[in-house]
């Protein structure tokens, strides 16, 4: 395991900028680096994200946290799991989070998709999201066809074969149309591409009568469901563009952790088996993509075709979403975890230097598999 979390290269260029950006932000559940055809993925097909990539940058030295929880809790507080990682499933109710910095800001916050950190009908709001569609908030009925949501805490069952991440899509769309007029934050976690591995609504097999997530179940749909994943995405693209808004929009992509296990694919060449829940390579790198037309660059860095040549690492989407906005973020957290207070900090910090150098161990890891601990140290 080389690198925590990370986004510290990404610079936006603010001095052009005439009113704080949109953000959305979308995260892939089980969804490594070699997923990505644009990567060097040749088993699946991610022509959105691909697009994506080749309009603006993609990071090939992305890692995260082996596992859904501590990643997560990671990304929303901007602090390293031996800070506040207590257990699988738990955001400690005491922490930051990204979607309080950000309402803080004045923007309309939203967040779909998978929660599974804790089951409190006011979870969305009390961590800073003024508008919420969610899987496994405050229970765990199936995910995908006909599955169970909540909507800002209220439960909803769908029984007419519907899809969940295509109903978590809708009001992704919804949240953007309704607050096109005013900056937004949306925290998009996929429900996708997360196991069970059944047919998704594009598939030859796809039954809308299942209501259970122990039917159908086969690895060989990961690629249908990892194409609809896409798809979601594309959505998400193609409504930016139908509201003007795109320009004014900046969309980062990543993954939670290494794909599932069960899942080989093929990655330059290579048989590529996943790794999740383990610290090698395959359980930890994930795609990292971020887009905004004409403003992503790198600050300091150069880059060839899209592709920054410097690897870059460490710092997290906390603070550096703070950045997208100029907000000089000094936060309790950021003090403790030596994040950041401007621009210049970050490539001024020796230890950021020494993960640019792709050389040496940058960073070592406790993970005792099995006691619901991952702690990054
Ligand atoms: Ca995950």
């Amino acid at each position: 395991m080389r690198l925590t979390l990370l986004l510290a290269s990404l610079v936006l260029a603010q001095s052009a900028l005439a009113a704080p950006c949109n953000i959305i932000l979308m995260m892939a559940d089980d969804f490594g680096y070699e997923c990505v055809s644009a990567n060097g993925g040749e088993s699946y097909q991610t022509p959105n994200l691909d697009r994506l990539a080749a309009t603006g940058m993609r990071f090939e030295h992305c890692h995260a946290q082996p596992l859904c929880t501590p990643t997560r809790v990671q990304l929303m507080t901007g602090r390293y799991n031996v800070r506040n990682y207590i257990n699988f499933g738990t955001l400690l109710r005491t922490e930051t989070t990204f979607g309080h910095l950000m309402k803080g800001a004045g923007y309309a916050t939203g967040i779909c998709g998978k929660w599974q950190l804790g089951g409190e009908l006011d979870s969305p709001q009390h961590f800073g999201f003024e508008e919420a569609c969610l899987w496994q908030q405050t229970r765990r009925p199936p995910r995908y066809a006909n599955p169970g949501l909540e909507y800002n805490g209220a439960e909803k069952d769908f029984t007419h074969g519907e899809y969940g991440p295509t109903l978590v899509n809708d009001f992704a769309l919804s949240f953007i149309t309704k607050n096109k007029e005013k900056p937004f934050f949306l925290y998009y976690p996929m429900i996708l591409t997360h196991n069970p591995f059944q047919p998704t609504p594009d598939s030859p097999d796809w039954d809308p009568t299942i209501s259970s997530e122990n039917k159908q179940q086969s690895p060989k749909h990961f690629a249908d469901m990892t194409a609809y994943m896409d798809k979601m995405v594309g959505r998400i693209i193609a409504k930016l563009d139908e509201l003007g808004i795109r320009d004014n929009t900046l969309l980062l992509f990543l993954g939670d952790n290494g794909t599932n296990t069960g899942i080989i694919s093929r990655f330059q060449g290579t048989d590529y088996k996943g790794g999740k829940g383990t610290t090698t390579s395959h359980g930890t790198h994930v795609p990292l993509i971020a887009s905004w037309p004409g403003r992503v660059c790198i600050y300091g860095w150069h880059y060839q075709n899209g592709t920054p040549i410097q690897p870059l690492s460490k710092v997290h989407t906390f603070p550096h979403v703070d950045y997208s906005h100029g907000i000089r973020l000094v936060a309790r957290t950021c003090e403790v975890d030596g994040a950041f207070s401007t621009i210049d900090a970050v490539l001024a910090d020796p230890a950021l230097h020494v993960l640019l150098s792709d050389e040496g161990p940058f960073a070592s890891w406790h993970y005792p598999a099995g006691t619901n601990e991952a702690l990054p140290r």
